[in-house]
């Protein structure tokens, strides 16, 4: 009976025909007559003990309500019988694809994972979804050999290469461009995953351009100056990146293309985090001869970085990174000018930080001291003091058009001149950012011609819930409900459709939508971002009238939550997250005032000539409105999504096992939150009890048609599709026809493929004795 297609492909114990189907698997344990078959049998169970622990045992006696479970420790407790799981046969302890379990139960599938944790097989499949718990130390597992071996397909273990090569030569067999989604929480391992990607695509596709090199070295230069240690991560990506790699029709890299969507933190910082990277890279590992032109302090010396009393990495050597860096700028090609302007910039930015202002008249109004850093900053940028200085500190009102009134400068207290001061380090910083970004796409983009093959990689920050959650949480928080959105809609959302509109049946898994949470961020004009956007172009609005207003039209979503204070919830995919409107409608602007940016413009130094022209050409456009960090950020998150929905996507879900960034340590709650979040165990059904393999009836006919033995066979592309399933003895509950296509359950596609390769052209077909199935 097994003598099926799909039997080559399965372990030989899994009950491919398991009496239970998934809702049946919640009641297994609950009617009598199962139970008792367990007690009878001995079969293990998981019991759900108290803090959440899950405990492995058989069940001796049961009274209904409750059960005796005796423990591998030979205790015997006292369980309720709903607290009861089927567990699986040992035999299937470290299966490599979810999917293959008899029972999908939360325990089992956290079991499994763990067990091959242990193993350190950290790569797991869960359907058409890889599964990678991050080691926090090195496995060994990325090498050259390990490249080719999935290069030659020697072997399809879940690997990060598996599903790289999957993407390529998908996209080679089909023509179609690709996408690796990668997701996880903060410090889960989706930019290392991502790096992974990229060595074994530039591997495969490096051709004669010098490109895997660049890429990578592109990579590091991007994550000095993105990435930086919070107290949750040593190297937590502040931006986010989607690396689009262009293929020539042989496979070889034509381009790449690198999008960035970021948000700035130069300037505040909470205990136990650092700023960005290269700060303190420079700080350490600057030859003394460009300390002096830079004016350069130890890190301790500047305010944007000590006020954290974080200064160092453990087990990293800043200065070391410096020199890697500066290699990796060479490789890119940055001219030793342009390098100077970065570093001059990076120099002006710290500077800015230590430029202090005093009270100068009883209005408070301030001017900044004349010292150091404010000498050290002007000198850096190319202006005079003296206009740095007035610049910080007043503003001209202009009167309007035919009023005869002059223009009125009005001066600033303590408060606005700090903010002017901020404003204009987290510009600068901001600007030089995409200046890299710019330079480096220049140099990747290396044949110019792309005939649309690519696969783009995205890396965006993870989820974050920390004891305080300000505005640079509600950002990456929102770029994850959008990225969990992409997911659902093409993992689960639209998988059902396609079946329901094709007609096929029996496929339902439920699963939640994040839409109303998107919707809450989203909405015109009345959504979170629009009406931040509001208050932030309001003069008299503060963070607590913004509350009031998001309390006012948002209390009817179910994912808002108004609280007593200045705080708001939001009910995440992943959890619900508490923000504190503190400083919100000051970081979501993003504009500088008239008087800085033409200090720039006539600064002497090209970058920040360079940066003002561009933003005065950005602000000039009318079509372009002066929108804040929010809405630009769903602007560039819009823009991203659009792009991959043109691709055929992969999807790659990274799960941090603890969260003290150690080996060997598997916390199963922790495990247990994010799989359940990330909506694992829905993909896990619907891959299951779906048919993953899809073919229009014409194109299966087309390519399986040949292998036909009988000749008697109407010639439509239907009956050729059905007498090739009743030829290959392919049993009816693997495979669904629709109106348009066949559906196949996973492995059948692949051994009808060995079959056509085996028997090779028609022609040969004739002449060879034709294996049945059964064989
Ligand atoms: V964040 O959202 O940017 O805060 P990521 O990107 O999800 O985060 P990252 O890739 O930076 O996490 O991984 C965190 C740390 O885990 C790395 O610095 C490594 O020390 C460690 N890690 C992650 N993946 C691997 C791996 N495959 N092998 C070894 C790993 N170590
Ligand atoms: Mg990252």
């Amino acid at each position: 009976k097994r003598n099926t297609l799909w039997g080559n492909k399965m372990r030989k114990d899994v009950n491919v025909d398991s009496p239970y189907n998934l809702e049946e698997e919640k009641k297994v344990l609950e009617g009598s007559d199962n139970i008792g078959y367990f007690i009878e049998k001995k079969l293990h169970v998981w019991c759900r003990q108290s803090r959440g622990v899950w405990a492995f045992g058989t069940i001796e006696a049961t009274s209904g309500e409750e059960s005796f479970v005796s423990l591998a420790n030979e205790n015997v407790v006292k369980v309720s019988t709903s607290h009861l799981f089927p567990a699986n046969p040992e035999i299937l302890d470290g299966v490599d694809d979810l999917m293959h379990l008899s029972y999908l139960n939360e325990p089992s599938v956290l079991h499994n994972l763990k067990y091959r944790y242990s193993c350190d097989m950290i790569y797991s499949k869960a359907g058409a979804v890889l599964i990678a718990v991050n080691p926090f130390k090195d496995v060994e597992i990325y090498g050259k050999d390990f490249v080719t071996a999935y290069k030659q397909k020697s072997t399809d273990s879940p690997h990060v290469f598996d599903i790289a090569a999957t993407a390529y030569n998908d996209m080679m067999n089909d023509g179609v461009s690709q996408s690796l989604i990668i997701s996880g929480e903060y410090g889960a391992g989706k930019t290392e995953t991502a790096k992974f990607a990229m060595k074994y695509l530039t591997a495969v596709g490096g051709g004669k351009v010098e490109i895997e090199g660049q890429l990578l070295y592109a990579s590091c230069i991007l994550e000095a100056f993105g990435n930086a240690k919070t107290s949750r991560n040593d190297n937590a990506s502040r931006f986010g990146e989607l690396v689009e790699i262009h293929f020539t029709e042989v496979g070889e890299i034509s381009g790449v293309k690198i999008e960035t969507c970021k948000h700035t933190r130069v300037v505040e910082l909470d205990p136990a985090e650092r700023s960005y990277h290269i700060f303190y890279q420079l700080c350490a590992g600057a030859p003394q001869t460009l300390r002096e032109r830079l004016f350069l302090k130890k890190a301790d010396e500047y305010n944007y970085l000590a006020q954290s009393d974080c200064l160092v990495i453990n087990d990293v050597d800043d200065s070391e990174e410096f020199h890697k860096l500066m290699e990796a700028l060479d490789i890119v090609q940055i001219s030793n000018e342009d390098k100077d302007q970065v570093f001059k910039m990076l120099s002006a930015v710290l500077w800015l930080g230590n430029i202090s202002f005093q009270v100068i008249d009883n209005e408070n109004h301030v001017e900044a001291s004349n010292d150091e850093a404010l000498i050290s900053a002007a000198r850096l940028l190319g202006c005079a003091s003296h206009d740095l200085n007035q610049a910080l500190c007043a503003h001209t009102i202009h009167a309007d058009k035919g009023s005869d009134k002059g223009s009125i400068v009005k001066k600033f207290t303590l408060q606005q001149a700090s903010d002017a001061r901020d404003a204009l380090a987290k510009w600068i910083y901001a600007y030089l950012f995409d200046w890299l970004v710019e330079k480096i796409n220049k140099l990747l983009d290396v044949g110019k011609q792309h005939d649309g093959r690519s696969i783009s990689i995205l890396d965006i920050y993870g989820f974050e819930s920390c004891k305080k959650n300000s505005f640079e949480q509600l950002c990456i928080n929102y770029a994850n409900e959008r990225l969990q959105q992409h997911f659902n809609r093409h993992l689960l959302k639209l998988e059902q459709e396609e079946y329901e509109l094709d007609g096929i049946d029996g496929v339902k898994v439920d699963f939640v939508d994040n839409q109303e949470c998107l919707d809450l961020f989203e909405k015109k004009s009345i959504g979170l971002l629009s009406l931040l956007d509001e208050e932030s172009n309001s003069p008299d609005a503060n963070d607590s009238t913004f509350v009031s207003k998001l309390k006012q039209h948002l209390s009817g979503n179910s994912c808002f939550k108004g609280d007593k204070s200045r705080a708001f919830g939001v009910r995440h995919f992943a959890g619900e997250v508490l923000y504190d409107t503190n400083g919100f409608l000051k970081k979501n602007q993003d504009t500088l005032n008239t008087e800085l940016i033409e200090l720039l413009s006539s600064c002497e130094s090209q970058f920040p000539q360079t940066f003002a022209i561009k933003m005065l050409n950005q602000s000039l456009n009318p079509d372009v409105p002066k929108q804040g960090v929010g809405i630009q950020l769903k602007g560039q998150l819009f823009k991203l999504m659009h792009q991959l929905e043109n691709t055929k996507p992969h999807f790659i879900c990274c799960i941090k096992p603890n969260r003290k960034q150690l080996p060997s340590m598997y916390d199963d709650d922790l495990v247990l939150q994010q799989l359940r979040c990330c909506g694992v165990f829905e993909v896990v059904r619907i891959s299951r009890y779906g048919y993953p393999a899809r073919m229009t009836h014409q194109k299966f006919a087309e390519r399986y048609g040949s292998l036909l033995l009988e000749t008697n066979v109407s010639q439509d592309p239907l009956s050729i599709s059905v007498a090739v399933l009743k030829q290959f003895n392919v049993l009816p509950e693997m495979y669904q026809i629709g109106y348009t296509k066949l559906y196949l359950r996973t492995g059948q596609i692949g051994a009808l493929e060995d079959w056509r390769k085996q028997v090779g052209a028609v022609e040969d077909r004739r002449k060879k004795p034709f294996p049945s199935v059964a064989d």
